[in-house]
């Protein structure tokens, strides 16, 4: 519709086209009110009985809500109607009626339980509150795609079925690739190491991912969105300064450019963390937990970090901070070791609900790499393809991955992870 106006665009003094979804009717004996909305906002479309064509009266006090219409007429400002102004209709068209029963309340009057959201995403996305989450997490998206260029990344899209996973066998889910043994890849991780070493040096990843966990959590998602990045000449130390920067940049577009979006969520105190974020060790980690004498076992050097030690941790941090120096025995063959051995260049991210970010610098030098997966029991022989380019002149490099639902949900305070993604994957779930 070239000549449609948005609602929240209509002047007074002109005539207007505005087309949307009948939000509302209010039947008040002479005169009604139909409460138009689109993707800017609402506008009231009055009725005045007595002195308006009896047919385009009719239609319009007929329609069901969240039929979309579209309406003509000339546009006058009313301090009595929600926007200030009014469109008093002169044509007004049915584009498609909607059932009078519908699966849940787009006006969000009636709460509907997240299952049936999730059903119904197309009119649960018409509610001011879930569009406006959607709207934030492409806000993080563009954030972060500008604040990668500014560091001269190049985008990257790397291959969704694979031959082999890199995080753990156990989470993998297979497929047949033409009668060949295939997955669905869990990271990008190899691909992204391969191309540091590539003419690229500095590349970066938005996208799908997959992982058979078998739990069913409100952190977890069976196909989840990540945000990898991966550089040539620099170390765990660097990665770290970029993740930083990376997740401040992601919040300040959102304080910058959603306004509007966080009122609707209710946030009036929407803040950019502060710069800086503390470097724990692991070991400095583990004493902190045990020291808060919140589990009711005291955690011992190896030991991965349990959930609620995480949580014990983050409410005594209080924000972000990273946890360094973790044992080499519970990270990936991937990543290099301090000297000695005993310890790894691998850090993660945190945020005082989850973990946000794994990262670290990487094992560049061939033979050390090799050595990494016997000792993780993997078979170097299928890794070839990436192993082999470790021959040619791999560049030291360090990188991280976010996961993004992670970083709107605890950005926004979401209960369930769920609420940060269109269409959830999980146990349960398959379609929509
Ligand atoms: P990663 O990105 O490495 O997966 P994570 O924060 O998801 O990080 P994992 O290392 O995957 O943590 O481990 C899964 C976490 O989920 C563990 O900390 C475990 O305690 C927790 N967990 C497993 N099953 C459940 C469950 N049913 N309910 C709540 N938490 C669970
Ligand atoms: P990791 O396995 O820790 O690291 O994943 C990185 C981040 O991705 C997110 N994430 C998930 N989010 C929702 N549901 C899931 N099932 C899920 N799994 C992971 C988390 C997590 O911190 N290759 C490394 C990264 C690297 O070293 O560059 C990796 O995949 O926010």
């Amino acid at each position: 519709m070239e000549n449609r106006t948005y609602t929240a665009e209509a002047e007074p003094g002109e005539t207007a086209t505005v087309a949307g979804w009948v939000h509302e009717v209010r039947d008040l004996g002479g005169i009604a009110f139909l409460i138009l909305r689109d993707k800017s906002g609402k506008i009231q479309i009055k009725f005045e009985k007595d002195e308006m064509d009896d047919e385009i009266v009719e239609t319009g006090l007929d329609l069901a809500r969240e039929s979309v219409i579209s309406v003509t007429g000339a546009v006058e400002e009313e301090p009595r109607a929600p926007t200030g102004v009014e469109i008093t209709p002169e044509e007004l068209d049915v584009i498609a009626s909607a059932e009078p029963e519908l699966p849940l309340d787009p006006s969000g009057k009636v709460d509907a339980e997240l299952s049936t959201r999730l059903d119904n995403r197309t009119l649960d996305l018409r509610k001011e509150e879930t569009k406006a989450i959607f709207e934030i997490r492409a806000e993080v998206l563009r954030a972060v795609r500008e604040s990668f260029r500014e560091i001269g990344c190049t985008e990257i899209n790397t291959p969704k079925i694979v031959a082999t996973g890199t995080e753990g066998g156990t989470e993998l889910f297979p497929i047949t690739y033409f009668g060949q043994e295939a997955f669905m890849n869990q990271s990008p991780q190899l691909f992204k190491q391969l191309m540091v070493g590539s003419g690229l040096e500095r590349v970066f990843e938005i996208g799908p991912i997959f992982r058979a966990e078998e739990h069913n959590t409100p952190r977890h998602l069976n196909e989840a969105t990540m945000i990898d990045f991966e550089s040539a000449f620099i170390d765990h130390e660097e990665a770290m300064d970029a993740c930083e920067r990376t997740l401040l940049a992601a919040y300040e577009g959102v304080a910058e450019n959603c306004e509007a979006q966080l009122e609707t969520l209710g946030y009036d105190d929407f803040e950019v963390p502060a710069e800086g974020f503390p470097r724990l060790t692991y070991e400095e980690a583990i004493e902190r937990i045990n020291a808060t004498g919140e589990l009711d076992e005291q955690l011992v050097w190896g030991d991965d970090l349990p959930t609620e030690g995480e949580k014990a941790l983050g409410d005594d941090v209080g924000g972000h901070y990273f946890v360094t120096d973790w044992p080499s025995e519970i990270k990936p063959f991937y990543i290099q070791d301090h000297e000695g051995g005993e310890l790894s260049k691998g850090f993660d991210l945190m945020h005082p609900r989850m973990e946000l970010v794994s990262g670290g610098q990487r094992e560049h030098r061939y033979d050390h790499l090799v050595e990494g997966f016997e000792q993780q029991g993997l078979d170097p022989a299928q890794f070839e393809y990436y192993t082999k380019m470790f021959k040619y002149g791999m560049p030291p490099h360090a990188g991280w991955a976010y996961g993004v639902e992670r970083l709107v949900m605890t950005m926004l305070d979401l209960g369930n992870i769920r609420e940060a993604v269109l269409f959830p994957r999980d146990r349960q779930r398959l379609s929509p």
